[in-house]
This record gives structure tokens, sequence and C-alpha cells, in this order.
């Protein structure tokens, strides 16, 4: 009987190991305004499961697409009072009165990918990322390049003088709006997941974003033509709760930046082949891309952003265009 108790115990012992071995201690809750089509999605998944691989199951991610974690300023909230841990932003961290942050997406002040490249991953990009830890206390782990930003819209429109009256939806930034106000259109801040049914309504008559963006989120189907534009060169940053980041283990935390960085080496490898393709997309699915007159735009576009940058916006503006 003894021994069967024994047996019993050992039995529970055991069971008790291995169900803590399956649970894990941390879980991360990472949110992205994407569809699961998209990149963003497929690298976040990438990251989830280098990090249960590297952490043996201590830390399990939990990832949220299609902004179902909460529209992106209220996530960015999220990450400060613990109901999300980790997303994807950029431009929008200017509302959070970090004023450097609107540099990973200005207007005309990035000329390719190799100019963005040298910026985002050198010294400039670490300036900046330490601005956004510092200042709001959100831990950049990672920056993916996007596809420049195109206008779309249901009329052809080639120069800034067609913009009048246009009703445009911008995300929640500032910058966005200064530009987009001083080339004529009224610019309506919005959050990503309520574009479409914006568009499908018309209670706005416009939008900007990348060819992924206008595809994974079925844009095409509300929208007729994209003005290649290109107004936008930008990268986007994984940001993580420093709080969160900084309650890990050292060795947890190495798993944090072993698997961010693999998943912005993925990240960029889907980019580089995606692009031509959702082009294609687009174009199969019938919208008609139309040049326009770039010069025009570039020179409205510069003299906007000027007018609404402070002096330290300005003087990254001029280091990153000496790059
Ligand atoms: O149009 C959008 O909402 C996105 O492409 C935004 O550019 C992006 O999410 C930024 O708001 C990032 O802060």
């Amino acid at each position: 009987r003894r021994l069967t108790l024994l047996f019993l115990l050992l039995i529970q012992l055991w069971s008790c190991s291995t169900s803590s071995e399956n649970k894990p201690e941390y879980v991360l809750r990472f949110g992205h305004l994407a569809n699961n089509r998209h990149g963003w999605h497929l690298a976040s998944l990438k990251f989830a499961e280098e990090v249960k691989k590297r952490s043996n199951g201590r830390i399990e991610v939990k990832v949220y697409p299609n902004e179902q974690l909460g529209k992106e300023m209220d996530v960015l909230t999220g990450l400060l009072v613990g109901s999300a841990d980790i997303m994807i932003t950029g431009e929008s961290l200017q509302s959070w009165s970090l004023p450097k942050a609107i540099l990973c997406a200005t207007p005309f002040a990035i000329r390719d990918s190799e100019h963005l490249k040298k910026v985002a991953g050198g010294p400039l990009g670490k300036e900046i990322e330490q601005h956004i830890l510092d200042g709001a206390g959100f831990r950049p782990i990672a920056w993916f390049e996007r596809g420049a930003r195109n206008l779309t819209a249901n009329r052809i429109i080639r120069h800034p003088d067609e913009l009048q009256g246009m009703i445009l939806r911008v995300p929640p930034v500032s910058l966005y709006v200064d530009t987009w106000s001083a080339l004529g259109a009224k610019p309506t801040p919005m959050a990503f997941s309520e574009v479409f049914t914006a568009l499908q309504q018309s209670t706005i008559h416009g939008q900007e974003n990348p060819f992924a963006l206008i595809k994974d989120a079925g844009l095409y189907e509300v929208q007729k033509y994209c003005m290649l534009t290109s107004h936008v060169k930008s990268w986007a940053y994984v940001v993580m709760s420093g709080k969160k980041y900084d309650s890990l283990p050292k060795d947890l935390q190495k798993v944090i930046d072993e698997s961010a960085k693999i998943m912005q080496e993925y990240e960029h490898e889907l980019f580089l082949v995606q692009e031509k393709k959702d082009y294609d997309f687009l174009v199969e699915k019938g919208m008609e891309f139309i040049e326009v007159d770039n010069e025009a735009f570039k020179a409205a576009a510069k003299e906007a952003v000027l007018q609404s940058f402070d002096e330290e916006q300005t003087d990254l503006l001029n280091r990153i265009q000496q790059v």
C-alpha cells in the first residue's frame, strides 16, 4: 500500500511538473491594424513562434490582427496600462508628445529603400528609437520598411489643385493633417479599421496608404483610382511596453530581442516580394493607376512640412537628408 501511495504521489508530481511546463509564465498580447494576409501579421506569427521555441514555452505571444485589441491610439494607451504588450505603430506616435517619431513617415524625406535602410537602421534610427523609449516608455524592438503611400479616390487627381474640398481620411497624425490641409484637401483623422466602411458610405472621399493595405483591407472594392503620389516612404516600429520588457528576467529579454530580429528580417523578405504582387493584384481587380505631377506634390508638401515642423524636427529632417 505504501508503494501504491508513493506511486500515486510520484504520478501527481510528474503531472504537475509537466502541466507547469505547458503553461506559459508570461502571456504577451500583440496587436496590429492589418489583416491576417498582411506581412505584418505573418511576421508577428513568426515572432510568436520564435519566442515560444526560444523560451521553451515560458512566454506565449498572442497576436490580434485588424485592431482587435483596439484602435491604434487606444492600444498605445493599452501598452501603458497593461491591456496590450506589443504593437505595430509609427507616425501616430507623434501624438504622444514624441515629435521626433514623425520622422519615420515624413512626406518626401526618404529618397528610396537604400536611404531608408541607412536612416532607420543607422544612428538616426537609434536616436528616434531612444526618443520613443525615453519619452513614452514604448520600447522599439524591430522596424519594418513599408511601401510608399499613395492616394486613392473615385476620381482622378493629377495635381494638388484638384484636391480642393476632398474629404481625405488620414491616420491621427498632426503632420498629415497639416500637410494635406496645405495641399487643399480636408483631412479627417480616423482609425484604420473604420476606413473601409467610411469609404463605402462616402463619409470620406479618399485615403492614402501603401499597396499592401489597399489590397489587404479590400479598399480597391470602394476606390477606383490609385494616384502614384508616393508621398511618404516610411517605416513602422514594433514596440513593446518598456515596463513589461523590464519586468522579464534577463534571459527572456534576450529571447525577445533575438526573436524580434528574426521577425524584422522575415518581414523584410516578405516585403521585397510582396509589393509587386500587390500591385498586380490591384490591377487585376480593376484599380487604375494614375501618374501625377510629382514635382507639384513634392514642392507643396515640402513647404507644408517645414511650416509644421519645429526646430528640433527640422534639424533631424536635415540630418536625414544628408545621409
Ligand atoms: O493608414 C494607417 O492607419 C496606417 O497605414 C498608418 O500609417 C499607421 O498605422 C500609422 O498610424 C502608424 O502609426
